[in-house]
Parts: C-alpha cells; structure tokens; sequence
C-alpha cells in the first residue's frame, strides 16, 4: 500500500507566516486536562481558522489521554496534515497510522535507537512523512543516518514527562548539527513570541501545544503566533 499523502514537509515548505504545527493536547502530565470541556474538533477548527501548517494529536492513552478513535475523527475532518504522536516501537503501529489518514508520524531516536532508520523506511513506504525526535548529540546522529524528511528537536526530555520545562535554547544549541536539507521542527515549551522568534531563528517550523491549549482568548493567541 503506497498512498502519497506526504503533505506535512510540503505544507511547511511552502508557507509564507510562521509556520506552526498546532497539538490538539487533551490532557497533560503536568497541567492535567487541558480540554476544559471543549471538543477537539472544536480545537480544531480554531486551528484551521488561525492558517496553521498542520495538526498533531497525542495517541498515547498512559500519559497523555489520547484516543485513536479520535485521532481518526481529526484526520477525517481536515484538509491538514495531521501528525500522530505516540511512544511507536511496533511496525502495525506505523501502518495503523497510515490507514487512518494521517500524513505523518513520530519516530522517537530515544526509543528506537538502531531500529530508527528501518522504522523510518517502512513508513516511508507506507506513503507517510517522518518526524524523527532528537533531544541530544547522540539522537541527532541516529537521525541523520535515516531517510527522514523532517527532524524534530523536542525541547524537553521525553523521559521526564513533561515534568521539565523545556527550553527553546536547545533547539539553539542542537540545530547547527542538523543537515540543511532536513526539515527541522522546534517541539515543545515554547509559550510566547519570543520563544517562537527564537526557535524559527534555527528551525523551519514551531510545534506547539500546551501554550495554544491554556490561553485564554485562544483564537487571537493562536493567530497571533501565525501572523
Ligand atoms: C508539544 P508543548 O510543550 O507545546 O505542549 O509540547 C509537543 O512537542 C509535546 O507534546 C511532545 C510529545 C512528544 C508528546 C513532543 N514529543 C512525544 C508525546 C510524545
């Protein structure tokens, strides 16, 4: 099965404004829920309605409450690429993902290690867009030696939980080390316009989630990075 919905390196290549991938995040493991009583497609459309680049959604139910079911209702109801996010050590989990529509998945180099590359391979195939995670050196060379077409530098250590801040200065201190025919993501802790100044100085493209789901006047927050 080669479906060629790779939209997501696409979509950011192509964009004029900030370019932002915008988290649907339900739940987080410091902030607890963070729907407040809101639908995702709810979330989502504000999204749409703010010209983000793409959509990414958390899977993983332990942690951060995802809901496959829901995951597919997202990629059913936008013309944007949607990102799965999950902890993916499995190859059905890659192709689960492709059959639900979405353009692209997460590969965790921490997770992965050796497999990395073979794991992105086999997504590729698939028809999707990979998004290998880096947070350190070490990852970065993994990343490198895979067919990837975007490499994310997740602001926060993953082992932690989201129990770290995060700081957009590694994505300072890491990007140099990225091939430039790469596309990089800044993931995480970035929660205000001059973290997203910061990361776009080095990254071609910003994905956020807990700032975007706590703001209060969400939809002028969300346009406001865009713009
Ligand atoms: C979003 P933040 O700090 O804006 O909420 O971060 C996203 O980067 C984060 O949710 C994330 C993540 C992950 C979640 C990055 N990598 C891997 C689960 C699994």
């Amino acid at each position: 099965m080669t479906i060629e919905f790779k939209k997501q390196a696409r979509a950011i290549q192509n964009f004029g404004k900030n370019p932002i991938i915008a988290e649907i995040k339900v739940h987080s493991p410091k902030y607890g829920d963070l729907l407040n009583g809101r639908s995702e497609l709810d979330i989502l459309k504000i999204y749409e309605d703010a010209n983000v680049v793409g959509i990414s959604y958390i899977t993983d139910k332990q942690h951060f409450n995802g809901n496959f079911d829901v995951f597919k209702k997202i990629c059913e109801n936008t013309d944007l690429p949607v990102l799965r996010k999950d902890f993916i050590t499995t190859k059905d989990e890659i192709e689960k993902t492709a059959n639900a529509g979405a353009s692209t998945v997460l590969i965790i180099a921490r997770l992965l290690k050796e497999k990395t590359a073979e794991f992105v391979d086999f997504a590729l195939e698939c028809g999707l867009d990979t998004l290998v995670e880096v947070h350190n050196t070490e990852e970065i060379e993994i990343a490198k030696h895979t067919n990837t077409t975007m490499i994310g530098i997740n602001n926060r250590d993953i082992s932690k939980l989201e129990l770290d801040d995060g700081t957009v200065s590694l994505t300072e201190k890491l990007a140099d080390l990225i091939p430039k025919n790469r596309i990089l993501v800044s993931e995480s802790g970035i929660s205000n316009l001059a973290d997203l100044k910061q990361a776009l100085k080095h990254a071609n493209a910003a994905l956020i989630g807990t700032s975007f789901m706590t703001a209060k006047y969400q939809e002028e927050f969300v346009k406001s990075f865009v713009e």
